[in-house]
């Protein structure tokens, strides 16, 4: 008998610039998981180069659907949280975790922040709620921008010193207290990948470092580790799986010149991430 895991989605729908859902969903679905969305919010795209777009806030939702689910005792194998779109969302997704965890791997992506800069909309008390919503995460995946403003440590730019990685791990374990797979870490400008910390051990994943950047590899990283997770595989292997994944992804992008700004094809590197899945 196999029993199909399910996993519960916090994150928002931009239509157009494959992030958040619209990379979520497929990811999940393609490793064989039941992904069910909570929207937080409908944008027409991600907030991110894109200018005019809509925003529609769905916090007043995610309350009644969640009791709803309660209502019938739904259950879940892994609850994702990736953009909250206000500070609210952040209690909401708080209180989601206490009333659903029960044998469930909780995983939280901090979405506020990339290259040294909030995002749209984010200020330093989301930042801070963002602090405690770690806290009640199995694992966190934040990028380099996102763990300073979480530790509040100075940015510490595209290229680090292995010690400054090496301290920021720590004070994000001691904060969130699980696991941690940091990403954009990059010693020699050359490579770059993601470091792990977990239960007490470090290790890191590089891959080569192309000259390019997208949006939404953050949530092609942290869906893709998250299916890997599901299946059974250790935090480091995980982690591996998802570098290689989002290297596979990029490489496939490059050809599609002018398209930086609508994230990733990782569309045609699925049948990719399902080989790697394999066990
Ligand atoms: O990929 C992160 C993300 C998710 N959702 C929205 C965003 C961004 C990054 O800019 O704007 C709406």
């Amino acid at each position: 008998m196999h029993k199909q895991k399910r996993v519960a989605a916090i994150n928002d729908i931009s239509c157009i610039g494959k992030c958040s859902l619209t990379v979520a969903l497929p990811v999940l679905s393609a490793a064989g998981l039941e992904t069910c969305p909570l929207p937080t919010a409908l944008l027409s795209t991600h907030t991110g180069d894109f200018k005019g777009y809509t925003f529609m806030d769905l916090t007043s939702q995610l309350g009644p659907i969640a009791e709803h689910w309660k209502s019938f005792n739904a259950e879940f194998d892994a609850i994702y949280s990736g953009y909250l779109g206000s500070k609210e969302q952040l209690g909401f997704t708080a209180d989601f975790i206490d009333n659903f965890k029960k044998d469930t791997l909780v995983l939280i992506d901090p979405v506020m922040a990339d290259h040294g800069k909030l995002y749209a909309g984010f200020d330093d008390a989301f930042v801070c709620g963002m602090v405690r919503l770690c806290k009640k995460a199995d694992i966190i995946v934040p990028n380099i921008t996102e763990a300073c403003f979480l530790t509040e440590t100075p940015y510490l730019g595209e290229v680090q010193k292995e010690e400054d990685i090496l301290g920021l791990l720590k004070k994000l374990a001691e904060l969130s207290g699980g696991a941690v797979v940091l990403t954009g870490v990059s010693f020699d400008g050359e490579n770059i990948g993601a470091a792990c910390y977990n239960k007490e051990k470090i290790s890191f994943v590089f891959s080569k470092r192309l000259d390019v950047a997208y949006h939404g590899t953050g949530d092609v990283f942290a869906s893709s580790l998250l299916a890997a997770l599901m299946q059974g595989f250790a935090v480091e292997k995980a982690t591996e799986i998802a570098v290689n994944f989002v290297c596979k992804c990029i490489e496939q992008t490059i050809s599609d010149v002018g398209r930086s700004y609508y994230g990733v094809n990782f569309e045609p590197q699925i049948k990719n991430l399902i080989k790697m899945l394999e066990k």
